[in-house]
Order: structure tokens, then C-alpha cells, then sequence
């Protein structure tokens, strides 16, 4: 736990479980780790979370409630519970890690009880004034009678938040003895003298780390007290029976809440399927991060990267695993499903991103803020091009947010809505009026079947084979769309001119530029147009020759292209091809509107038991490779982001008149059915939400827990579109 500032004190949790030679020390979410499964049940994003945590036999249960009060956010409790499933035999000794460490800022005191036993820290720091943090003695289950316990401490310096792991590791020493009165004794790894990190010599430590070690056999309660000093005249301490009441309180109100938010009870959905839900919505507010730090940014007049300025971001993100920092376009569905549930942290998070803005108007689409985030990086993805757009999602959750959002709050938008605004349209403008094109195509087609346009969102699904200025983009085209109506909402709303935005999504939305501009007949759907081949393929080629007097160098895969590229409409059927419908811009009486249900509805092009499929299956790069270490990603699987999209289109046509009521209310029903019975059996079985779905197996792919986007099947099973 962290407060929401910039040299943020950190409080944690590791674990290990005490094997010969070892065992591994956890902490952070690692997939390598292999849990099988973690995630929030219950978080309602700001004073109450359960999580539960299995790793091997182990479960782990961790709960915080915080309690307000005094003049720094006021006092807050865990309480971990332990407990061995399964297997009988001697259950390993469990060794819990609780910490507490500064990062520039704040003063930490060791409260010992016999010279051994870290029995509370004392301290100071910015944010939260005086503080006592209390490690209260282990519990056996029922929290009642004391459990036997091995006690160890470590004092030392902290070289940052993201080297805690190792500092803790390296200091680990087996010399230790678990000896329970009348019972065998066991050796066991504890934290003893930390001899300093290799490469950390010399470098000035970032804070100071104070650590608790609670060496017990399963099962038993630990709980860990915070009190503010600030907080006066508090009823009594928020541990024990007090801390299980309150613990209740919030998990009734929970409850309560989530029904009223989403009504699943009311719609018929068991229990077994509303925990899920509950756990959907859970995870990605667990998920919640305060970041701060620099991007590493490159704008296309520059030789060398810059550092950007110091930012601060309060966001959602895709993974805690995986991809644990901010990405702009998952933000926006991030904020649709939050929004419902907590609309003031919404407006917060969007107010954010917002406030990311360079003075172009540029908001960088991956953020990787801050020595914790970039630890996570390859250095080859560290680096945020100027030109770089990422979908304008935001908008539809600001949407969403509009007609409570009080108006000071949008007025200190709106500057940074039109700047931004603007800015897509001055850089990322088409070769024709009305027309766009994403920046940043890879500029070497030649290593790729198809290069990727990792602006759109949807890296490499298929566009124009060869990128030239000619491109024109669909999807971006129907954002546009989406952009203008938003401004124009928002500026009515504050009484700002709204005219040129209104103007604008006339012109993007009109069905007959719309028709001239991407209709492909060939293929029968909407399409990117751009200087395209479609006889195209990786071969294996030796391409540089070999060194005289030396062995021939590997075969390397490269692209071939057979036919000329000429221009020409994109020969690609799949999301790309939906956006007119997925942003409700085709009119409930189009023509083509008859052509796309078909698609979607096709099982030869879309529609799979899961899902719809991102590309179609008849379509030439199908589930192809992009590179010999590039496989398929936006090229088949199913992506809840954009079911989301659909069904919400859907039951928007379904819900006007129009010759295609009825075909959409049937597709809509349908849809729903498969994608919430798919993402509830994977979750079932696999005990977690995950990136994408395979369209062949529905089983979850990619990285996992993927509790961002994917997430939106809780609104998918509360129709809140
Ligand atoms: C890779 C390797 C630990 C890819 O969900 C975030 C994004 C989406 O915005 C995008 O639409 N994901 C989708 O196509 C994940 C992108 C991860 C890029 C960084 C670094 C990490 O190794």
C-alpha cells in the first residue's frame, strides 16, 4: 500500500514457504511464478479489499479495511490468514514478510520487544504525519489463541521500491531453528544480516527498510495495525473482533452496493456467476496505481530520446502482472466499467491522463513511469514516439460520465479536450478531406508479413502491406467521429461554441462519404484503403551473403511480395471492417448494415461459440505469423474490448426502428450469451480473466490476469452500455 504522492512511503507483504534449499521468496505478481490462481474478490477501490492467493497448497487470504478520520487519511488494518489444502503430509513452515520502507522522504523508528521481536515502527513522513504501525502476534484461526511463532527483523537501507525483493533474498540465511515446546525442530530461512546488493555499492540508498518476519506452521491469523496520529479519540484499536466487524460491514455493503450498481440478482445470474463478476470488477480496482516518474520520448525531429517531464498518473491498468503501468486507449474501457461503479475516481483518472498533455497536444499511449514501471520493460519498448496516436477512448467514458460531471470539473477539461482534439486532427490527417491515417507504421515493411500499426491498438492486424501517405484508416476515421461528438457534447454542456464539432461529426458520420471512402465492393464490407498487395508471404532466405572462407550465415525469414502493391481497398474482413457499426455511425436503414450482421454472424468469417473473432476466418492472414518471433495476435483471437463495442452497437440498433430490428436483437442476444458463458467458464477453470480468447477453444491467452478490459463483461452481464 502506498499513498497517492510522489516519494510515497510503501507497506507490503512477501511470503515463503520454507522448502530444503530454499523455496521462493513471492512478492510482486510474477506469471513466472505460477500461481494458480490471485485476485481481488471484493475492493471497493478506496477502504475495503479481500484477496485470496493461492500458491501451491497454500492459501493465502489478505483483507484491509482503512478508517478515516484525523488530518492524514486516518488508520487502516490487515489481516492475512493462512491455510494448507489438499495433499496431508507435513505442511511446509510458512514465513510471512511485512515491510515498511521510505523512498526519499519521511523517518522510520524500530519499536523491539525483547532486542528480537519487531513489534511496531514508529515514524513520520509528508503525507501522513506521525504514524504507529503495529504487528500484533499471530492468531491460530479463530483469532482467539495464540500460535507459536519464530520472529526475525531486518533493518536496512532500501535502493528503491523495485530492488525490495532482492534485498530481502540476498539477506536470507538458514541458520535458523523453529523449535515449538515438545515438538521436532526444523531449520528455516530468515532475514539476518543484508550484506548490500551487488551493483548497488556507492549508489546513495532511497530510504530505509524495516521488516517483520513471522515464521508459523498453517493455519493462522496475522494482522498489522496503521494508526495516524492525526486520528484522535478512535473507539479502540482496528484489530480482532473489532477488525472482523468491520471487515463484515464492508463486505455487506459491498454486496449491497454492487447489486444496486448492476443489478445482477435482479437479472437472474447465481451466485457463482455474480462472485464473478464481483471478482472482475475487484481486480481491476486492485489493480488502481498512483505512478510518477518520466517517459522516455523521441519526436521524429529528434536524434535521441528525451526524458519528458515529471508526471503523476492515477490510473487502472491492464495487468498487474503483466503490464502494470497506464496504456491510454485500455484506459478509456477501464474507465467505462469504474465509472459506474465510483464516478468520482473516474473523473480523477481521466483528469490524469489528461494532464499528460505536451504543449502539442500529445498524449504518449504507454506509460512507463517511475523506476517500478520501467523495471518491467524491455528497453526496446521503453520509448514513446511523438507521432504516435493511440484511439481516443477516453472520450467514451467522459461520455458516460457527462451528465453528472459537475461543471468546474469540465471546464478545466475542456481546454485539454480541444487541444488534444486538435491535435489528432492536425497530425494524424488522410491524404483526402475527412479522411485519417495512424503515424508510426513500422517503417521497415520488408521484416514483417504485414508491418503493424501499434497507434490503432490493434498492432498487427492487417493494413495496407506497404505504408505510404495514401492510407486511409478506417477505424481512426470512425473515432473521429466519436471525438467530435463528444466535443460538441461537452462544449453544449458549458455553454462553449459547438458548432465546428457538430459540423465535423456530420461530416464523419454522413453514410454517403462514409460509402465513397471505404466501402470495398470486392470484398463486401468497409476497408482501409492504402498501396496494398495481397500476394504477400514470409519465406526463409539467407539474405546476407556468407564472408568469404566462412560457413553460409542462418536463413533468415523475410517477406515476399509475388504481386506489385498497387492502390487499393484492403482486402481484410475483421474489426477494422465493424467500426461504422461498432460506433453506431451506419444508420439503422444503411444498406450495408444487412451485409455486416451477416458477417458477424458468419462462422466462415466472425462469429465463433466465444465471441466474435477479430479477423475473418476466410481471410488471407488469418492467424498468420507476422515474424518468426511474431505470432498472431489481432489476427483471429476473440478481444472482449471490442465485443464490448459490438454489443452495446447492437443492442443500440436493436433498440431503434429500423428493417434490422429484429436481426439485431437476435445477434445481440446470442453474442451476449457466448461471450459471458465463455469468459465465466475460463474463469472457472483457469482462475483468471486474460488478455484475449482463442476462437477455436474460447480457452484465455496471452497474459494473465488480464482484469482490464477484459472486465467488461461485468457491464456485458449488466447490459449497461
Ligand atoms: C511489451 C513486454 C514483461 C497490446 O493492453 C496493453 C496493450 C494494448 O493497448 C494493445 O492494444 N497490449 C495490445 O495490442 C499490451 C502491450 C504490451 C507492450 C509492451 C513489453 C513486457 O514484458
Amino acid at each position: 500500500m502506498k499513498t497517492r504522492s510522489p516519494r510515497s512511503l510503501v507497506t507490503g507483504l512477501m511470503w515463503l514457504q520454507q522448502r530444503e534449499g530454499g523455496g521462493s521468496l513471492r512478492h510482486t505478481c510474477e506469471q513466472s511464478d505460477g500461481l494458480s490462481r490471485y485476485g481481488w474478490l471484493m475492493h471497493d477501490g478506496e477502504n475495503f479489499g479481500v484477496q485470496e492467493i493461492r500458491d501451491g497448497d497454500l492459501l493465502l487470504k489478505t483483507e484491509f479495511v482503512k478508517r478515516p478520520g484525523g488530518e492524514h487519511g486516518g488508520d487502516w488494518s490487515w489481516r492475512v490468514t493462512a491455510r494448507m489444502e489438499g495433499s496431508g503430509g507435513p505442511a511446509p513452515l510458512l514465513s510471512l514478510f511485512f515491510y515498511i520502507a521510505t523512498d526519499g522522504q519521511g523517518t522510520l523508528q524500530p519499536q523491539l520487544e525483547n532486542g528480537t521481536r519487531l513489534a511496531a515502527v514508529t515514524g513520520t513522513a509528508e503525507e501522513l504525519g506521525h504514524f504507529t504501525l503495529t504487528f500484533l502476534r499471530p492468531t491460530a484461526e479463530n483469532g482467539e489463541d495464540p500460535k507459536y511463532a519464530s520472529y526475525n527483523f531486518l533493518d536496512a537501507a532500501s535502493p528503491g521500491l523495485h530492488r525490495l525483493t532482492e534485498v530481502v533474498r540476498s539477506s536470507l540465511s538458514n541458520r535458523f531453528i523453529f523449535a515449538p515446546p515438545g515438538r521436532p525442530r526444523r531449520r528455516f530461512f530468515a532475514v539476518d544480516a543484508f550484506r548490500g546488493l551487488p551493483g548497488a555499492a556507492g549508489e546513495p540508498p532511497r530510504g530505509r527498510l524495516l521488516l517483520h518476519q513471522v515464521t508459523l506452521e498453517p493455519p493462522a491469523t496475522v494482522e498489522v495495525t496503521f494508526e495516524s496520529g492525526s486520528a484522535s479519540g478512535r473507539p479502540g484499536r482496528l484489530s480482532g473482533r473489532a477488525l472482523s466487524s468491520a471487515l463484515s460491514r464492508h463486505a455487506a455493503e459491498f454486496e449491497r452496493r454492487f447489486e444496486e450498481t448492476f443489478g445482477l440478482g435482479r437479472k437472474g445470474f447465481p451466485p457463482p456467476q455474480r462472485r464473478f463478476a464481483q471478482a472482475a470488477l475487484s481486480d481491476m480496482l486492485g489493480g488502481v496505481g498512483y505512478f510518477h516518474g518520466r517517459s522516455l520520448v523521441r519526436s521524429p525531429l529528434q536524434e535521441r530520446p528525451v526524458p519528458g517531464p515529471e508526471a503523476a498518473l492515477f490510473t487502472a491498468v491492464p495487468s498487474r502482472s503483466f503490464f502494470p503501468r497506464g496504456f491510454l486507449w485500455d484506459e478509456g474501457f477501464h474507465q467505462l466499467l469504474l465509472a459506474r461503479w465510483a464516478p468520482a475516481l473516474s473523473r480523477e483518472a481521466i483528469a490524469h491522463w489528461l494532464d499528460l498533455m505536451n504543449a502539442e497536444g500529445w498524449i504518449p499511449r504507454e506509460q512507463i513511469l517511475g523506476e517500478e514501471a520501467r523495471a518491467k520493460v524491455p528497453p526496446e519498448f521503453l520509448l514513446q514516439l511523438s507521432e504516435m496516436a493511440n484511439p481516443p477512448t477516453l472520450l467514451l467514458a467522459l461520455q458516460r460520465l457527462l451528465p453528472d460531471a459537475p461543471p468546474p470539473y469540465l471546464r478545466r477539461l475542456f481546454p485539454r479536450l480541444r487541444a488534444w482534439y486538435d491535435w489528432y486532427n492536425r497530425t494524424q490527417a488522410g491524404p483526402l478531406p475527412f479522411t485519417f491515417r495512424w503515424r508510426g507504421r513500422d517503417p521497415q515493411p520488408e521484416r514483417f508479413l504485414n508491418p503493424k500499426t501499434l497507434a490503432s491498438g490493434l498492432d498487427d492486424y492487417p493494413r495496407a502491406s506497404h505504408p505510404s501517405p495514401e492510407e486511409r484508416h478506417l477505424d481512426l476515421r470512425c473515432w473521429m467521429a466519436l471525438a467530435s461528438r463528444v466535443l460538441a457534447e461537452v462544449a453544449e454542456r458549458l455553454g462553449e461554441p459547438a458548432g465546428p464539432y457538430r459540423e465535423m461529426e456530420r461530416a464523419l458520420s454522413d453514410n454517403g462519404l462514409l460509402d465513397r471512402l471505404h466501402w470495398a465492393p470486392e470484398l463486401g464490407a468497409f476497408a482501409d484503403y492504402g498501396n496494398h498487395s495481397a500476394a504477400v508471404a514470409l519465406r526463409w532466405r539467407r539474405v546476407t551473403p556468407a564472408a568469404p572462407g566462412r560457413p553460409p550465415p542462418d536463413p533468415q525469414l523475410v517477406r515476399e511480395v509475388r504481386e506489385a502493391p498497387r492502390p487499393q481497398f484492403v482486402g481484410a474482413l475483421g474489426y477494422v471492417s465493424l467500426f461504422p457499426l461498432l460506433l453506431q455511425l451506419l444508420r439503422p436503414d444503411s444498406p450495408r448494415l444487412p451485409a455486416m450482421l451477416a458477417a458477424m454472424r458468419s462462422e466462415r468469417q466472425l462469429w465463433t461459440p466465444f465471441g466474435l473473432r477479430s479477423l475473418a476466418r476466410d481471410s488471407p492472414l488469418y492467424m498468420q505469423r507476422n515474424t518468426e518471433h511474431d505470432p498472431p495476435y489481432w489476427r483471429g483471437s476473440v478481444w472482449v474490448n471490442i465485443n464490448y463495442l459490438a454489443l452495446r452497437a447492437l443492442h443500440g440498433y436493436a433498440s431503434v426502428e429500423g428493417p434490422q430490428r429484429e436481426r439485431a436483437a437476435e445477434l445481440y442476444h446470442e453474442l451476449r450469451h457466448n461471450l459471458v458463458a465463455n469468459l465465466y467458464r475460463q474463469h472457472a477453470e483457469s482462475g483468471f480473466l486474460w488478455e484475449h480468447y482463442s476462437d477455436g477453444t474460447g480457452r484465455g491467452q496471452g497474459c494473465h490476469p488480464f482484469a482490464g478490459w477484459s472486465a467488461l463483461v461485468v457491464l456485458v452481464m449488466a447490459e449497461d452500455y
